[in-house]
């Protein structure tokens, strides 16, 4: 990114395009005075005050924030106009037409608040899994990283390479200057030193990708059991075909369920049966299968109104929970399962408690995960750069030894951004989009 373009001032939508009863206009940078005056004429501009501005194009509410306690660290204004495409676009072509204000582009907010001081990288990072997060627990790390949690493990770390490098940096000036090591060469390296190795492999074991993948419940179960009638009654909506003939439900669908915890996929299967009637069944009950397979929760379901099905046993082995239908009526199954019935309503708010538990688990005192793939890259590389050292020094190459050390510090100093250069700082703000 240029510099010129740095000291422009910029405007974008944060709000996605579309109608809507607000939308919420930003503009970052040194104009914002002049923006004031050209667009909003009879604005106070009081200081982090929301405002109502009775502008040409529509009466908004207006905050300004002076420089540097904003967002992006430099003078911002928050607009909130009515959130009609129309009045959106004409306002910020108005304030574009403001010397020095242009459309801003993607991650640039962001990316100025990073070049204020405001966040680090793994900080501006973490913005991007606080939109993303699509459960609480993947919510709450990414409040954990925008705090700044796994920049100070990183840092502390740095900080360690730092002190091994002075070292060895001690022990190629003895060395130049031809003068007898006080610190024997090895012993300048305590061997704790090398524990740095070992944090930097516990650090790439907590990376888990973060994104919008939702984990996947599966029902499966004999064809009538009352699969479809159950994903009815979770959804509180009569979305999938019911019916009393077996084998109504052909192609497995999927349904996006809101549970306590998080978001899931919850997806309706054909019924398995032992002998399929036909090539239809057939390939129905294939796609069960195959479905099955890639479930993140397999959930047998049972009418226990009727004997169990011969398959029950088999069926049981492969089910991490078990659901039984038709409990409104007399039970003739006997067996452990949690009773529901979709057409009563009875159990459906204790399933949804099961499924959210069973597939959003709370783990006591978890550490923070690493959910870029950039900064595990880096990590990667401060462990090559590492290991590279601790082999140059048993081969009595301290030189390169410091060299490797100087270039492991550069690359976990490049995780949170306290070296970086164009590239990173483009692949980054590239992937988020205008107006964040
Ligand atoms: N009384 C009662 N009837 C139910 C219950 N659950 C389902 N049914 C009825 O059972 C029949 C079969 O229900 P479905 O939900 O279509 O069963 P399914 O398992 O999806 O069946 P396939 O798609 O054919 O595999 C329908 O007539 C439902 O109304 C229940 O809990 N109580
Ligand atoms: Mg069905």
């Amino acid at each position: 990114m240029s510099e010129p373009r740095k000291r422009r001032t910029i405007a974008a939508l944060a709000t996605p395009s579309g109608v809507s009863a607000i939308a919420v206009v930003r503009v970052s940078g040194p104009a914002v005075l002049a923006v004031c005056k050209a667009v909003f004429p009879g604005f106070d501009m009081k200081p982090r005050t929301a405002r109502l501005v009775n502008a040409a194009i529509d009466n908004l509410l207006a905050i300004y924030f002076p420089a540097p306690n904003s967002y992006t660290g430099e003078d911002v204004l928050e607009l909130f106009p009515h959130g009609n495409p129309f009045i959106v676009r004409k306002l910020i072509e108005e304030i574009c037409k403001v010397p020095g204000v242009r459309l801003a582009e993607r991650g640039e907010f962001t990316e100025r608040a990073f070049l204020n001081g405001k966040l680090d990288l793994t900080q501006a990072e973490a913005i991007g899994d606080i939109l993303s997060a699509n459960n609480s627990k993947a919510l709450a790390n990414a409040q954990r990283l925008l705090t700044g949690e796994i920049s100070a493990e990183i840092k502390s770390l740095a900080e360690k390479v730092k002190e091994i490098s002075a070292l060895l940096e001690l022990e190629v000036d003895f060395a130049e200057d031809n003068c007898q090591s006080q610190v024997p060469l090895l012993g300048g390296v305590p061997k704790a030193g090398w524990d740095i190795l070992q944090s930097l492999e516990n650090l790439k074991k907590r990376f888990r990708k973060s994104g919008w993948e939702l984990p996947k419940a599966v029902l499966f179960g004999a064809p009538n059991a009352g699969k479809s009638t159950l994903v009815n009654a979770l959804i509180e909506e009569n979305r999938l075909i019911v019916s009393e003939t077996p084998g109504t439900t052909r192609d497995f669908v999927e349904v996006p369920l809101h549970l306590p915890s998080g978001d899931i996929l919850l997806i309706d299967t054909a019924g398995l049966a032992n002998a399929a009637q036909n090539n239809i069944d057939e390939q129905a009950m294939q796609k069960t299968k195959e479905i099955l397979e890639k479930a993140n929760l397999k959930i047998l379901v049972v009418n226990i109104s009727v004997p169990l099905p011969t398959e029950y046993d088999e069926w049981k082995k492969n089910a991490d929970l078990i659901v039984g239908t038709h409990a409104d009526l007399e039970a003739v199954a006997s067996g452990q399962w949690l009773a529901t019935s979709g057409p009563k309503g009875f159990g459906i708010r204790e399933l949804k408690e099961s499924l959210s538990d069973m597939l959003f688990p709370k783990e006591e005192s978890e550490e923070v995960w690493i959910s870029s793939e950039r900064q595990i890259a880096c990590i990667n590389r401060a462990e090559e750069c590492v290991l590279g050292a601790k082999e140059a020094l048993d081969r009595g190459q301290v030189e390169l030894a410091a060299f490797e050390m100087r270039e492991a510090r550069k690359a976990l100093c490049s995780i949170t951004g306290e070296i970086s250069d164009e590239s990173v700082l483009n692949a980054i703000f590239d992937n988020f989009c205008i107006g964040k």
